[in-house]
């Protein structure tokens, strides 16, 4: 109260959701005087974390920026001048069309992401804008969690979603299985949740090769790990459930398919290697006594949630970890009832499907087919995205014509000659500081000069920044109004509209519609951003008023029980099939079997990563690398906020044993490398990382020196820029050496 009188100037509160691609939707209160914000503070309910808080240093940051740049020194070396947006627009158009005719629309690429999670303003609208100007080459594959979409499409015909976290008090047990939520918040409230199934005594178990704050927070028991071999551990479960006859029979036949083809597996039928808890021992590190228990106590205590992080499937083959951890949770019945869960890409799944905004505004405006992908064969190489029938721009769609997106700097350098579908010439990035967060961050900056003109939409001179022709400057969610959802959407928000934009820069909206009008789209958009929110706000029918809606910020949505995902599939089979060829959860499937790829076999084993710990490329090395997900940062957002800095100073974790034979103390500065890319950057000596694996978290700023060696700590830089078979990205499999610098 005390604090509230001495700040007591503020003239009013706006009401706004963050969302700033970490999937949180924390709902702000922000405090305006004089037209600035002046104070941030959290909802009650759903609670902001430190960057929600902190989000003032990122509007006001000295370093945003406020004006179209154009570059006027080498590529890549951040030398821009100011110009006008008259100049920057009619550049873009310029070089858009310029290319097109030189070369077809094909050699335009697109490259975007998240942002922030809004409704209106997102990369959608340059989509649009390029579809209906000729077209360009697109790119497939998620980031995030492409071996968990794979593994839940073909398994389930469908993404999984989290139940909300409010069932996590009808589990018994939940195991964080390379989760961790205190730093990730995975979509509101999480830790809250947690926090009191743990208090009702529910058992919590963490599988991690780090003792997480997760771990240390809530978990009873801490399993480490050998990163990548997840799905030797969870094979090694389904021996033990097998061998003790303790899995739901009657679950496996009513809901499921081929259940015996994997069981012959994991008894070692097919191939003579029973999969026992000592099998998996060697393999993950974990004792075998240690899995078997794990296993007798996921099966004894149903109902039971197996959280499936991103993270292990973020990994060589991580596409079989997701579908070995869903065939564990249908051996044990735990599909589809509350306090279970479904795994695949179910921890932050998909809201909740009673909350539904959309579509988004770009899916809206019709735009039609990108006539790139539209005159390109179906790819085969991922089926799944055949499954999702028209292209979402996000996702990918299913034509030939896009490369993945961890291929794209191979593409920009190798073209048609090296058997991808065009040659490239320019770049649009919206949205996303590709540099930085893709694979083999010295390859990408190799492709990236070898391009004759890039444009990218930022709000900070970012490493891929550095890169363009032209950067438009574009303003925060907080200088303008969007639409979004919160907290596994537990409710609609509002964002508001705070402040005026800083200096020059401008909405998505406004540079679509404005690059629109120079290239001869007159009616790229019939509407304004209000009416397109009015719109969007009046079709759905759970929000009775939009000015109380917009004036509150947040429609908040009671559920009468927490939501279960395949809840329908489970209680009511018949009339719910599952959309897969059979109609049941498939364990063995047909379609992967179709695709005939000897390392994508049709039901989930365990396959050695690359780069694993046993690969001849330990000998020079040893040290196995996980790229984690910080509470500093999201992703690159927030790096170079310094209050966040100072709390959380980057640094590569290091197991002590692995730090002494080096004559490594806590906060040497250490070189790391191996054959891709070279750091230095200090290290942080601890014993909550297992021995034979270093943690370099992902998301610091590439800043490479004179020699090319980044200070910057970003973990891209030592990362291999290929995919499994299944899709997913590779970023936790790689081997590097640590030495004293
Ligand atoms: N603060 C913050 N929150 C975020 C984000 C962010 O950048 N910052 N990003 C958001 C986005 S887009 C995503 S996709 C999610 C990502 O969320 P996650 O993928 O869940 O996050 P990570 O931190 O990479 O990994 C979670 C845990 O898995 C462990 N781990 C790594 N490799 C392995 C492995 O091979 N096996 C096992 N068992 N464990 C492993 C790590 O040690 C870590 O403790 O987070 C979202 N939330
Ligand atoms: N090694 C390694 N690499 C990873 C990962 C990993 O675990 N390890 N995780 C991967 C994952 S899961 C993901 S999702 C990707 C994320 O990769 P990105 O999406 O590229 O990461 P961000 O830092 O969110 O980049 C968004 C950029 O858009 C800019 N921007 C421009 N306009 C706006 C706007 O209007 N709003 C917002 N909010 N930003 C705007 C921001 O300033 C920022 O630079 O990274 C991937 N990369
Ligand atoms: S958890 Fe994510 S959405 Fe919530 S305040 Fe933090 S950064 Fe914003
Ligand atoms: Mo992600």
């Amino acid at each position: 109260m005390e604090a509230k009188m001495k700040l007591g100037n503020t003239e009013k509160v706006v009401v706004t959701v963050c969302n700033s691609h970490c999937g949180g939707g924390c709902p702000l209160k922000l405090h305006i005087e004089e037209g600035v914000i002046t104070r941030i503070e959290t909802d009650d309910e759903f609670r902001a974390c430190l960057k929600g808080r902190a989000y003032r240093q990122r509007v006001y940051a000295p370093d945003r920026l406020k004006y179209p740049l154009k570059r006027v020194g080498g590529r890549g070396k951040g030398e821009f001048e100011r110009v006008s947006w008259d100049e920057a627009l009619d550049n873009v158009a310029a070089e858009l069309k310029r290319v097109r005719e030189s070369y077809g629309p094909s050699a335009v690429l697109f490259f975007y992401s998240i942002g922030d999670k809004g409704w209106l303003h997102n990369a959608g609208l340059i989509d649009n804008l390029l579809t209906r100007t000729g077209g360009y080459s697109g790119s497939w594959g998620s980031a995030s969690n492409e071996g968990g979409q794979f593994a839940a499409m073909m398994t389930y015909g469908m993404h999984s979603s989290c139940h909300t976290r409010d069932d996590f008090l009808n589990s018994r047990l939940i195991i964080l299985w390379g989760w961790n939520p205190v730093a990730s918040n995975h979509r509101g409230n999480t830790s809250l949740y947690l926090a009191q199934a743990r208090e009702a005594g529910v058992r919590i178990v963490s599988v991690d090769p780090r003792y997480s704050d997760s771990a240390a927070t809530f978990a009873h028991q801490w399993i480490p790990i050998r990163p990548n071999t997840d799905a030797a551990m969870l094979v090694a479960m389904a021996y033990v459930i097998i061998t003790e006859n303790l899995q739901d029979q009657a679950f496996l036949n009513k809901y499921t398919i081929g259940f015996d083809r994997f069981k012959k597996y994991v008894l070692g039928k097919e191939d003579g290697v029973p999969k026992t808890p000592h099998w998996a021992g060697d393999i993950t590190g974990v004792p075998p006594a240690t899995i078997a228990n794990l296993a007798r106590t996921y099966a004894a205590n149903k109902p039971a949630a197996l959280m499936d992080g991103f993270a292990p499937g973020r990994s060589a083959y991580g596409e079989e970890f997701h579908r070995a951890a869903i065939t564990l949770a249908a051996m044990t019945g735990n599909i589809g009832i509350h306090g279970g869960s479904a795994p695949g890409d179910g921890v932050a799944g998909h809201v909740a499907p009673p909350l539904q905004l959309g579509p988004y505004a770009y899916e809206r405006m019709k735009a039609g087919d990108n006539p790139v992908d539209q005159e390109a064969p179906p790819r085969k190489d991922a089926l799944w995205y055949n499954k999702l029938g028209r292209a979402v721009f996000y996702q990918g769609g299913p034509s030939s014509a896009r490369v993945n997106r961890h291929y794209i700097a191979d593409a920009i350098l190798k073209g048609q000659h090296g058997g991808y579908p065009a040659d490239y010439k320019l770049l649009y990035v919206v949205n996303c500081n590709y540099v930085n967060q893709y694979a083999n961050t010295n390859k990408i900056i190799q492709a990236l000069k070898k391009l004759e003109f890039i444009v990218v939409q930022e709000q900070f001179m970012t490493a891929t920044a550095k890169f363009a022709d032209i950067v438009l400057p574009t303003n925060t969610y907080m200088e303008r109004n969007d639409l979004t959802t919160g907290g596994i959407g537990l409710f609609y928000g509002y964002m508001n509209k705070a402040i005026d934009s800083l200096g020059e820069s401008k909405s998505h909206f406004e540079i679509a519609t404005e690059l629109a009008a120079r290239l001869g789209v007159s009616d790229y958009t019939d509407k304004t951003e209000k009416e397109w929110l009015i719109e969007i706000v009046d079709e759905c029918k759970d929000i009775p008023d939009y000015d109380i809606f917009k004036k509150q910020g947040v429609h908040k949505v009671k559920f009468p029980q927490p939501f279960v995902c395949f809840e329908k599939q489970i209680s009511d089979p018949v009339n719910n099939p599952f959309p897969t060829p059979s109609g049941r959860i498939e364990i063995y499937s047909q379609e992967i079997a179709d695709m005939g790829k000897p390392m994508l076999p049709p039901i989930p084993k365990y396959i050695e990563a690359w780069e694993s710990h046993n690969d001849p490329l330990a000998d020079k090395y040893p040290l196995q690398l996980v790229t984690t997900h910080t509470g500093r940062r999201a992703h690159t957002q927030f790096d170079n906020i310094l209050w966040l800095r100072e709390l959380y100073p980057q640094a590569i974790s290091i197991n002590t044993a692995d730090a002494q034979i080096r004559g490594i103390k806590d906060g040497d500065i250490v070189k790391v490398f191996n054959d891709r890319g070279e750091m230095i950057i200090p290290a942080k000596v601890t014993e909550r990382i297992m021995p034979g694996v270093v943690d370099i978290p992902q998301g610091a700023w590439y800043d490479p020196d004179e020699n090319g060696v980044d200070r910057g700590g970003c973990a891209n830089i030592l990362t291999k820029d290929v995919i499994s078979p299944g899709g997913a990205f590779p970023s936790n499999t790689a081997l590097v050496q640590v030495e004293k610098a």
